[in-house]
């Protein structure tokens, strides 16, 4: 039997707000915008949102818009608060659904995921019909829906899923993979981002089929356009997708509502970032060496301010306390905050560098155990006593 190689792409459909309209099911059907409220249940006219539902993309809404704009594009809809916790849930639910099926799974974010089918055909005569359970099941068990793409190959597979959203399904046949992509803008490849497709724009080059049409001598004169991309677009299947490529750091940021230069405060809201950090890195099996910390004036300067750990961590206690000490170095101490952001980025692997080694290996544990009794029981289920503070202040900056 010749090898066979068949790949499937999920990606969930408008996944925060769709978590966010399962947990509140009014809002199932109306546009919202998943940003941030105040106490009040108010929304705050500050910072980018994150997602909004496909009723609010219909009026030109999309991520990582600032909030004030989406509101203008849509007066009428309806900002929710992030349950990052659930989130989390919910895409560990997805993917051990996935799990039942594919016998191999790598996931490239919180939402999405390549499955390999490759070599399965004896087992799963038609893969188009797996799809059809998965995204069944996953509507039934969790209640989001998801979108899917097969093709022989990983590109052709994520732009697929890409295709028809939301509940899309869309299978590529082999052969067919450069026909499927003729006729779609070349920023639904992969790879091309907005500078690589204005320089194509300002070539003529709107489509996938005009990128293809090229001779392989002209795009090497081009330069500085990867080969790979063209015989991508030429259905010859050699981008790869590395496992967790998606991410090269793992940060969370947050505009407070009220500038702040209280310490304590502004603490207790890196912490809390630090557990949002931590638990994601957990979740995907990183573990990071560098600590970056951003902070942000009331006048709108920003600064960053980065430092290496001596080993690769995804301990929160470990991103915290170094994220603390460049707070502190970085920060003038008096003037107010506008914004302030924690991340880590240098992922390697889980080295045993230490002495203190299972000191760490037993508070990875610990810190473990905690992710999994807040995705029982919710994120308050075991809080930080800094960032129960920040509960009793009812979030406002002082
Ligand atoms: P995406 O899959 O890019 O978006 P989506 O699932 O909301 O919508 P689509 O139906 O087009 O797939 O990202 C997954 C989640 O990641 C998204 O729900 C929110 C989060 N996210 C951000 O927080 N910031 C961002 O800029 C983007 C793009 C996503
Ligand atoms: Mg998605």
């Amino acid at each position: 039997m010749t090898p066979r190689s068949s790949w499937m792409h999920l990606d969930l459909d408008a996944f925060f707000a769709s978590v966010e309209q399962k947990l509140n099911p009014s809002l199932i059907g109306k546009p919202i915008l998943v940003g941030r409220v105040d106490p009040q249940g108010r929304s705050v006219p500050r910072g980018v949102i994150a997602t909004c539902s496909y009723e609010a993309r219909v009026f030109g809404c999309h991520s990582g818009m600032p909030l004030f704009q989406a509101l203008k594009l849509c007066p009428q809809a309806i900002v929710v608060g992030g349950h990052y916790e659930e989130y989390i849930k919910a895409s560990r639910e997805v993917f051990s659904i996935c799990a039942r099926y594919a016998p191999k799974i790598q996931q490239i974010g919180i939402d999405e995921a390549f499955l390999d089918f490759s070599n399965t055909d004896l087992i799963y005569p038609s893969l188009v019909d797996i799809a059809k359970k998965i995204q069944k099941e996953i509507k039934n068990e969790v209640g989001i829906t998801a979108s899917i793409g097969i093709a022989a190959s990983q590109v052709v597979a994520k732009v697929a899923s890409d295709f028809k959203k939301p509940v899309g399904l869309t299978y590529v046949e082999k052969g067919r993979e450069k026909i499927f992509l003729s006729p779609l803008p070349i920023k639904d490849l992969p790879g091309i981002g907005v500078k690589m497709e204005i320089y194509f724009h300002n070539l003529g080059i709107k489509t996938l089929g005009q990128l293809a049409s090229l001779s392989r001598s002209m795009i090497e004169k081009f330069g500085r356009v990867p080969i790979n991309l063209w015989e991508a677009a030429n259905g010859i299947d050699t981008l790869w997708f590395e496992p967790r490529s998606g991410a090269k750091s793992v940060s969370r940021s947050e505009t407070f509502e009220k500038n702040s230069n209280d310490l304590k405060f502004i603490l207790a809201k890196l912490q809390a970032l630090s557990e949002e950090v931590g638990s994601e890195l957990r979740f995907n099996g990183y573990f990071g060496r560098c600590v970056y910390v951003t902070i942000r004036y009331n006048n709108f300067k920003t600064f960053s301010r980065q430092r290496v750990l001596p080993y690769p961590t995804a301990i929160t206690r470990e991103v915290y306390g170094l994220g603390e000490t460049l707070l502190k170095e970085l920060w003038d101490g008096y003037t107010p905050l506008r914004l302030v952001g924690i991340g880590i980025s240098g992922f390697g692997e889980n080295t045993q560098a230490s002495l203190f080694n299972t000191v760490r290996e037993k508070r990875l544990e610990l810190e473990k155990r905690i992710d999994g009794l807040r995705e029982r029981f919710g994120q308050s289920a075991l809080v930080p006593a800094s960032v129960l503070f920040l509960a009793k202040r009812k979030g406002a900056g002082g």
